[in-house]
């Protein structure tokens, strides 16, 4: 735990306490190869959390930081997809559902055993983690590196063809996510999706994650749960066949956030394209899909509400909800002058970060105006630490150098008022909620803690 700081807006010494406690986090969760989420709630290897994970690895070790995706990597499935959990901890670290409850090996994609994986996948963010290695790679070690982002290129082109293709067969230039697990579980824009699922009898189970966190109101609810063993169930029975459950699946959902990631991740890849040494292909591919992701976007923006909208493919239905998601186009960084500028006028307004009664000017998971929103419950009000780094950096590509220091520092701020590198964080107090020494909470400390490029 972090001792309280007085002076958390910074001094040279308090950010050195900050980088080095964040570091140790990392240390301690590092399992030689990958690292644990956390140390109890997630013990296993998370892929959008390794991502994060490498550009906190990076500021300590650049061969480490490649090592953990890499190892991500090797669990990557034929048909591209990166799982969202790799099962690596042994029997005397529990977590529930473990893979007995995926039975992936049920996939002729699937790795073959002894890898162990789930069947759904997360957020892309780790082209953009290879991006920030390679930024972070000192001289001596550039031959090297160079010489694995050659290697694991192919990959990530490979991961990122499996969700412009599979995942979006209307090539509408937006993801479709197949379960609230694929990134921000209980958020409310699933709520409604998750209703219309009229029968949901999993079997019965015993959830780890409300015993270990103690205050079950922090986690999703037995209702949830119910819903996202049954949807797992139907993922077993179409044995994870992209179009086997396209025809029949009940929760598939264009997720506005999960695709902005993609375009962001495209723009990453062409970016290292000379470094890795892409073909012609690879670099007209990846254009492409980045202009249909923007293309996408910017046909899923709200005019009235100034935000993106997600849409149930099932039902036609938009959702429109104020939740961090809508700022799509900035995880994006559109090009648009006119999104740009409505959507960083309602980032500071009472619905978003600058509520007064926020204890922090941070973009919460949903909108205190919004009637879902709860301060401490999951991704339906807190804080996630992770989510603000996004927008960070989207915000100093954008030009927007003053909020995105802005929100560096209020970042900093709450990690060490809260003394913790919490999971997430509650809006109105800053109080520590969730997972203590949540990895990627550390890590994108220690990027933000860096003395900025
Ligand atoms: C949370 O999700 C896991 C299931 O994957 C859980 O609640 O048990 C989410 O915040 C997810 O986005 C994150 O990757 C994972 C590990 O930090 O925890």
């Amino acid at each position: 735990m972090i001792s309280a700081m007085q002076d958390h807006e910074g001094t040279a010494d308090t950010s050195a306490k900050l980088r080095d406690r964040a570091a140790a986090v990392l240390h301690a969760n590092d399992a030689g190869q990958w690292t644990k989420a956390s140390p109890h709630l997630y013990p296993h290897q998370w892929s959008w959390d390794s991502a994060f994970i490498a550009i906190g690895w990076a500021h300590l070790d650049v061969r480490r930081a490649m090592t953990e995706l890499e190892q991500l990597f090797a669990a990557q499935w034929s048909t591209g997809l990166v799982p969202h959990i790799v099962f690596r901890a042994g029997p005397d670290e529990p977590y529930f559902p473990g893979p007995e409850w995926w039975d992936c090996a049920s996939s002729s994609a699937a790795p073959p055993l002894p890898i162990q994986t789930t069947g759904i996948c997360q957020p892309p963010v780790h082209a953009v983690a290879v991006q920030r290695i390679w930024q972070l790679t000192p001289q001596a070690q550039r031959p090297e590196i160079r010489g694995r982002i050659q290697a694991l290129y192919p990959r990530l082109v490979k991961w990122h063809r499996y969700l412009a293709t599979q995942r979006d067969p209307e090539a509408s230039g937006l993801v479709t996510a197949y379960h609230p697990w694929e990134g921000t579980d209980n958020s409310p824009r699933w709520d409604h999706a998750l209703a219309r699922i009229k029968v949901a009898e999993p079997g019965s189970y015993a959830r780890l994650d409300t015993t270990e966190i103690g205050d079950p109101s922090q986690r999703p609810t037995d209702w949830d749960y119910d819903r996202y063993l049954w949807l797992v169930g139907l993922l077993r029975k179409y044995r994870y066949n992209d179009a086997e459950i396209y025809r029949h699946y009940p929760f598939l959902i264009k997720d506005v956030f999960f695709s902005a990631i993609l375009v962001s991740a495209n723009a990453a890849l062409l970016d290292l394209a000379d470094v890795a040494g892409a073909s012609d292909s690879d670099r007209e591919q990846l254009a492409s899909w980045l202009d249909r992701g923007r293309a996408g976007l910017a046909r899923n923006f709200d005019t009235e509400s100034g935000l993106c909208v997600d849409y149930d493919v099932r039902t036609g239905e938009r959702i429109r909800l104020r939740t961090f998601a809508g700022f799509a186009p900035l995880f994006a960084q559109t090009a648009d002058a006119g999104q740009r500028a409505a959507q960083m006028r309602l980032l500071d307004s009472e619905d978003f970060c600058g509520n007064p009664r926020f204890r922090w000017r941070l973009l919460p998971s949903t909108s205190p105006s919004e009637g879902a929103f709860e301060p401490h419950n999951y991704w339906r009000g807190p804080i996630w630490p992770i989510i603000d780094w996004l927008l960070w950096r989207s915000l100093r590509m954008l030009g927007y150098r003053d909020r995105a220091d802005k929100l560096r520092s209020d970042s900093l701020g709450q990690i060490a008022e809260a003394g913790e590198f919490a999971e997430y964080f509650e809006p109105f107090t800053g109080k520590a909620l969730g997972s203590t020494q949540q990895s990627w909470t550390a890590a994108v400390a220690l990027d933000w803690s860096a003395p900025p490029d």
